[in-house]
C-alpha cells in the first residue's frame, strides 16, 4: 500500500492574500508531494518497512526514511493548522490554558512568534500539550516532530522552511508569521487539545 498525498482541506486560493495559491501549489503540489514519492520509493526498497503506518515509520526510523515520513506528517498537520476562517484567539479550555500557561494570549503570541522567527534554518514551531494539559512551545529543526515525543501532543504548527514563505514574503519570515496568525485554525488546535 503506497502512501498518498492528502488533499488540502480547502481550495488552493482559499488562504489568499495571506498565503497565495502559487505558494500552496508549490508547497503542497511539489514539496509535500515529493516527500510522499520519496517515502514510497524508500519503502519499496526496504522490506522491513512494508505494512507499517506512517506514524510507526516516523517513530522507528532515522535518516532519509524518517525525514520524508516526518515531513509528510508535519505538512498534513500544518495544512489543518490553517483555515480560511481562522485567526483571532481561541475560547474554551484551550483559551483558558493559554492564559494560564503564558500569562495572556498576547504573551503567547509573542513567545510563539519568537520561536518561529528564531528557528535557525529550516524547521517548525509548535504548540504542544503534556498529558496534564500544560501547554508549551517548541521549535524543531528540519523534519523533527513532536510526534516522536510520547510525553506531548501537538496542537498546532507553523512551517518556517523558506519554501513556506519565499514566494509571498521573500526573506521576511516575520511577515509570513504575522500572516500565519490570521489563518490559525483554533478549532483544529482545540480538537487536538481534547479537553
Ligand atoms: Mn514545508
Amino acid at each position: 500500500m503506497a502512501f498518498e498525498l492528502p488533499a488540502l482541506p480547502y481550495a488552493s486560493d482559499a488562504l489568499a492574500p495571506h498565503i497565495s495559491a502559487e505558494t500552496l501549489s508549490f508547497h503542497h503540489g511539489k514539496h509535500h508531494n515529493a516527500y510522499v514519492t520519496n517515502l514510497n520509493n524508500l519503502v519499496a526498497a526496504d522490506a522491513s518497512l512494508a505494512g507499517k503506518s506512517l506514524e510507526e515509520i516516523i517513530r522507528t526510523s532515522k535518516g532519509g526514511v524518517f525525514n520524508n515520513a516526518a515531513q509528510i506528517w508535519n505538512h498534513t498537520f500544518y495544512w489543518h493548522s490553517l483555515s480560511p476562517n481562522g485567526g483571532g484567539a481561541p475560547g474554551g479550555a484551550l483559551g483558558a490554558a493559554i492564559t494560564r500557561d503564558f500569562g495572556s494570549f498576547e504573551d503567547f503570541q509573542k513567545q510563539f512568534s519568537a520561536a518561529a522567527a528564531g528557528q535557525f534554518g529550516s524547521g517548525w514551531a509548535w504548540l504542544v500539550s503534556d498529558s496534564s494539559g500544560k501547554l508549551s512551545i517548541r521549535a524543531t529543526p528540519n523534519a523533527e516532530t513532536p510526534l516522536t515525543d510520547s510525553a506531548v501532543t501537538a496542537l498546532l504548527t507553523c512551517d518556517v522552511w523558506e519554501h513556506a514563505y519565499y514566494i509571498d514574503y521573500r526573506n521576511a519570515r516575520p511577515n509570513y508569521i504575522a500572516a500565519w496568525w490570521k489563518l490559525v485554525n483554533w478549532d483544529f488546535a482545540s480538537k487536538n487539545y481534547g479537553r
